[in-house]
């Protein structure tokens, strides 16, 4: 019986757990992009995608692709000028108001005259062209070093503002000076207040810590991103030397230390007096040495979780890279939370040095190389796409799986047919395919 049983609870591993999707890349724009670091879709547009060019010149400049024709508008949307150019610094990422189609706001991050700048303007009567006179300032950081910039930023489904900022090069001060930005995200109510409020429900407003932090313990955070439906927040925190790593908070978790400096990646590294004890500590998802890739890692290059049109079975699906292998991977999680990292690279890379990546408004994922590329991810189903938690089966647990979002709006893996919406038609095409999994 132990024998049959063996066989029975193997059955799954035993048949090939391919991919139930194929994926290939379109280049969007060859040529015509300067130092392309960021990539951002205002929201309920899919005709544009965004492009931050990091620095030309003095200049950080925010570009427009029309994703009609994928061609580049030669006039920039905005021009920063007088950005501190070279290195991590420049114009490092815009983001848009969840209400941009009515208030026309969106926020920048820029470092210039050795502060991180985080700023407010408004589009003009040219939705191609943005009011430079409209500038607010929202927040400034003086910062001590070029280094360990973050510069991420984007609004949370909670609606608040998230805002990315790395450590500074500063690793001893993050021991001793709770109230410094640094080594952390921020989140603030840019609706609220002048020039914003601080979130009652942030962490450490009535407890020592500064009042606009959100997570601590990172070191240079330089691209996260919100599952657009789990409300999760991905977090890649580029490492010193030896491990970049991947944290995935849940929605709306703050006050999580992510344990720099005390540990990089699972490592001790500077295991001090002020350290938090492991037990206070979220460990990552995922953290690699730069050398387990083929020696050549350097920095992780935080994406996003694919949310798309084309795929139900990829939904889900972290993507991120490495900047200096070119490598892209994903990340899925089994039911139990345990990841599964796979290299992505043959199918997916066509730049060098993957900086960003992005999604338009209907969730298709791009990427962007500093050599100067911008990158489609396609995606369409090709195998048993029921079979939602890929064990080679269709059975209770996947129908489980489609009970709990049930009558659930928006881009669930459980939406088999990819209208948005996991109702009747779905469940059709779940008990159509019961059973192994053709
Ligand atoms: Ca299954
Ligand atoms: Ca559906």
């Amino acid at each position: 019986m132990l024998i049959v049983c063996l066989a029975d609870c193997l059955a799954p591993s035993l048949f090939a757990q391919s991919d139930a999707f194929s994926l290939s890349a379109t280049t969007i724009v060859a040529t015509g992009l300067t130092k392309p670091v960021g990539i951002a879709a205002a929201p309920g547009d899919a005709t544009r995608l965004f492009v931050v060019e990091q620095f030309v010149g003095t200049s950080g400049r925010v570009r427009i692709v029309d994703l009609t024709t994928n061609t580049l508008l030669p006039s920039p949307f905005l021009t920063v000028a007088g950005v501190s150019a070279g290195g991590e610094q420049g114009l490092l990422s815009i983001c848009f108001h969840p209400n941009y189609k009515t208030n026309g706001q969106f926020f920048v991050n820029s470092i210039r005259n050795g502060q991180t700048l985080i700023e407010r303007y408004t589009v003009s009567s040219d939705p191609n062209v943005a009011n430079p006179r409209s500038v607010k300032l929202i927040m400034a950081i003086t910062r001590v070093t070029p280094y360990h910039n973050s510069g991420w930023m984007e609004f949370g489904p909670d609606g608040m503002l998230y805002i990315g900022v790395g450590d500074n090069a500063q690793t001893m001060a993050l021991l001793t000076l709770p109230e410094s930005p640094f080594g952390k995200i921020l989140r603030i109510d840019p609706d609220s207040g002048d020039p914003y409020a601080i979130p009652p429900s942030n962490p450490w407003v009535s407890t020592p810590g500064l009042d606009e932090g959100w997570a601590n313990g990172l070191r240079n955070p330089w691209r996260c991103a919100f599952d657009s439906f789990t409300g999760e927040l991905w977090i890649a925190d580029v490492g010193e030397s030896s491990y970049e790593e991947i944290d995935v908070q849940p929605a709306l978790m703050g006050g999580r230390h992510y344990g720099w400096p005390c540990w990089q990646g699972n490592a001790p590294h500077l295991t001090l007096g002020n350290c938090p004890q492991p037990s206070a500590v979220a460990f990552p998802l995922h953290a690699y040495a730069q050398s387990e890739i083929g020696g050549s890692g350097c920095a992780v290059t935080g994406g996003r979780v694919y949310r798309g049109p084309g795929s139900a079975s990829l939904r889900g699906t972290y993507f991120f890279a490495d900047l200096c292998s070119n490598k892209i991977f994903t990340i899925t999680r089994s039911d139990s939370g345990v990841p599964t990292i796979t290299d992505r690279t043959a199918a997916v890379q066509l730049s060098w040095l993957v900086t960003s990546f992005g999604e338009d408004a209907l969730g298709n994922l791009y990427y962007c190389g500093h050599a100067g590329r911008l990158v489609r991810i396609n995606a369409i189903d090709t195998g048993c796409v029921a079979d939602m938690n890929a064990d080679g089966v269709v059975d209770a647990v996947d129908l489980s799986s489609m009970l709990s979002r049930w009558g659930q709006d928006g881009a669930a893996r459980e939406d088999l047919d990819r209208n948005n919406r996991v109702d009747a038609a779905d469940l059709a095409m779940l008990l159509g395919s019961w059973g192994n999994c053709p």
